[in-house]
């Protein structure tokens, strides 16, 4: 690591200099006039966010093992919101509603609806990485986020406007989807996910310990549908992936060429690759009829070397995670166990699938960065900000340097490095992975927090850091802990992002329980206090409104099957209801205008409060109503 350490006192002896001498000193040693004006002025970004101010950021993370999606502004770092995904969720009943529960399982396999019969009825954890959000013209358009769940092999959507999970679907064939993203052009179609772990096709029993047979197998899921549109297998496996700027390639990293299934093997070979995905190819392919079908009658290609699916580009050793650069040039692959980030210049990518260049021909650049890079971020100023894992660092290089460094030029892309606390895993940049990218924050996502903040037992929170990279030199503004586990995020300018204050009342997630309760003869919910029997199920119809319901009391029999609909009829910004039923297990949220339901057996006979769990009112204590169950 003598390098580094020369490279580091250089980046070091150049920041002596300040201000604009600096840009005349970089100029000078890169020969080039690659450096921005405004980062002469260096410019600091103000962190601070006065109270009653609004931060200038959305910031969207994954939940890694909690299985949720979180919402923080920025620059404040203030956790905003949480929404439930595939967790289930106590405040809010999501995994218990009856309307969560519909999302959460109409679209499973059927083999999933068997397994889970007796069990709940679906799985209540998972393990979210991968957030982004959907993409026109290389810029976010503000509609969805999808993130992927590794646990239990699923995609979910997001919808914006009421910042609710409205699709999940499992993905066949693949297992364990990991690295997830959009297409960025023209508009996005697919939503790429990755099947990380290799098995065998079927997953059925037949093949048990024979990894010979085993494979691991990419997707593109429809992201309007929110249906798995095609799917290719590939040799390896598949962790992380991006999509091009033109809306034509695809690029995943594999860090088991080898298919070992121990560290041991999985870690053998100096080299793995990158496997390209020509999206136009493997449409034809299916026009053509050039694929199989196993589970969920969806065409399955074969992608292994030698097809015109895809090409593989050898990249050493283990690498980790895939980025595009905003000017949609580069394709960036983080080395992991190499001190390199192999960049792939887009352009030469048709050539590849010609077969005019060789693979590794696509690699214009190779800069050694320090130890572990594992993700890389850009500021839209010819800069890219890559985690380095084992030296607990950020680096922070020019992208054309590295290429004429690549080339042979005797310059040095490395441009700063800063500690960060501690084992980066991904970073992020304002609005980093669009066209947009403006190059005024990044969040360096660090997995060990340690002696950061004050001892809260064995488990320790992650601590996330504000890194302001407005200037030539990064500088670290703000320290925040957060529980398990954010791998991921991304940073949208609030213009981007426009939610609801109430539900409409046309919302499609409730719409067919407005359907049950015309049937039941109820017009308007707003006037609904009715208890409907109909053999041993029960529909209680009632509204909520502060600090009422409207139904004072209801009368059920043991044994009986009762559903709750309770409708918020306040259509003021921040009312929300709660239905919550003692010692019954059941709590659910009921936002302005929304209407919710739950269904839950009256075994328990006796009197049973219900009572509203979101503080709403000066007589929120008393906003509480009884379910009267006669005993057998
Ligand atoms: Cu690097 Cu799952 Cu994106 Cu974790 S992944 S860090
Ligand atoms: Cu309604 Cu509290």
């Amino acid at each position: 690591m003598k390098d580094d350490t020369e490279k580091m006192t250089d980046v070091s002896r150049r920041s002596l200099l300040g201000g604009s001498a600096v840009v005349a000193g970089l100029g000078v040693v890169g020969g080039a006039s690659m450096l921005p004006i405004s980062s002469a002025k260096a410019a600091s970004n103000s962190s601070e966010v006065a109270p009653g101010d609004l931060d200038e950021y959305y910031g969207f993370w994954s939940g890694g093992q909690s299985g949720e999606v979180r919402i923080l502004g920025l620059p404040s770092m203030r956790e905003l919101m949480r929404i439930p995904v595939f967790n289930r969720c106590s405040a809010t009943g999501w995994g218990q509603t009856n309307e969560s529960r519909k999302i959460i399982t109409e679209n499973m396999l059927p083999r999933e609806t068997e397994f889970w019969k007796d069990k709940g009825g679906f799985p209540s954890n998972g393990d979210t990485h991968h957030p982004h959000m959907s993409f026109t013209d290389g810029k976010y358009d503000g509609r969805y986020i999808w993130v992927n769940d590794k646990a239990n092999t699923r995609v979910a959507r997001i919808r914006c406007d009421i910042m609710k999970v409205d699709k999940i679907i499992s993905v066949p064939n693949a297992a364990d989807i990991h690295g997830l993203r959009p297409q960025k052009f023209p508009k996005t179609k697919y939503v790429f996910a990755n099947g990380e772990h290799r098995v065998p096709l079927p997953n059925d029993g037949t093949v048990l310990d024979d990894p010979s047979q085993y494979h691991a197998v990419f997707s593109a899921i429809d992201g309007e549908k929110m249906e798995v549109a095609w799917q290719v297998i590939v040799d390896g496996n598949l962790d992380n992936v991006d999509a091009d700027y033109q809306g034509k390639y695809a690029v995943a990293s594999c860090y088991n060429s080898e298919e070992g299934v121990t560290l041991a093997e999985m870690t053998e070979n100096e080299q793995d690759w990158a496997v390209v995905f020509d999206i136009a190819a493997i449409e034809a392919g299916i026009a053509a009829g050039d694929f199989k079908k196993y589970e969920g009658d969806v065409p399955v290609l074969d992608g292994r070397k030698g097809s015109r699916y895809t090409r593989y580009i050898p990249i050493s050793n283990s690498p980790h995670g895939v980025n595009a650069s905003p000017d949609g040039k580069y394709m960036m692959v983080n080395g992991k166990l190499s001190p390199t980030v192999s960049v792939i210049e887009m352009a030469k990518v048709p050539d590849l699938f010609a077969d005019k260049i060789k693979p590794r021909d696509a690699i214009v650049a190779e800069p050694e960065l320090g130890l572990g890079p594992l993700h890389t971020a850009f500021d839209g100023r010819g800069n890219a900000y890559t985690t380095l894992f084992l030296d607990s660092q950020v680096c922070k290089w020019d992208i054309e340097k590295a290429v004429l460094a690549y080339a042979g030029a005797k310059v040095d892309p490395i441009v700063d490095k800063i500690d960060v606390q501690y084992q980066p895993g991904h970073n992020h940049t304002s609005m980093g992975e669009t066209r947009e990218a403006d190059g005024k924050w990044l969040i360096s996502l660090n997995k060990f927090s340690k002696d950061r903040y004050i001892n809260v037992g064995p488990l320790k929170p992650e601590s996330e850091q504000l890194i302001d990279i407005s200037g030539d030199k990064m500088k670290i503004v703000h320290d925040g802990p957060t529980f398990a586990e954010p791998h991921d995020c991304i940073i949208v300018h609030r213009s981007v992002v426009n939610p609801s204050q109430v539900y409409e009342r046309s919302e499609p997630t409730f719409a067919a329980l407005l359907e049950q309760a015309k049937a039941d003869g109820i017009e308007d919910m707003e006037d609904a206090d009715t208890v409907i029997r109909d053999g041993n199920k029960v529909r209680v119809y009632m509204y909520s409104q502060a600090p009422n319901f409207s139904l004072e009391k209801f009368t059920v029999k043991q044994g009986d099957e009762v559903t709750v609909i309770v409708t918020n009829i306040d259509d003021v910004d921040d009312l929300t209801h709660g239905f919550t039923l003692s010692n019954y297990g059941v709590a659910m949220e009921i936002g302005p205008q929304q209407s919710a339901s739950v269904t839950f057996t009256a075994d328990s006979p006796g009197v049973h409060w219900f009572y509203c769990q979101w503080f709403c009112h000066a007589l929120h204590m008393e906003m509480r109503g009884r379910m009267l169950v006669e005993p057998k």
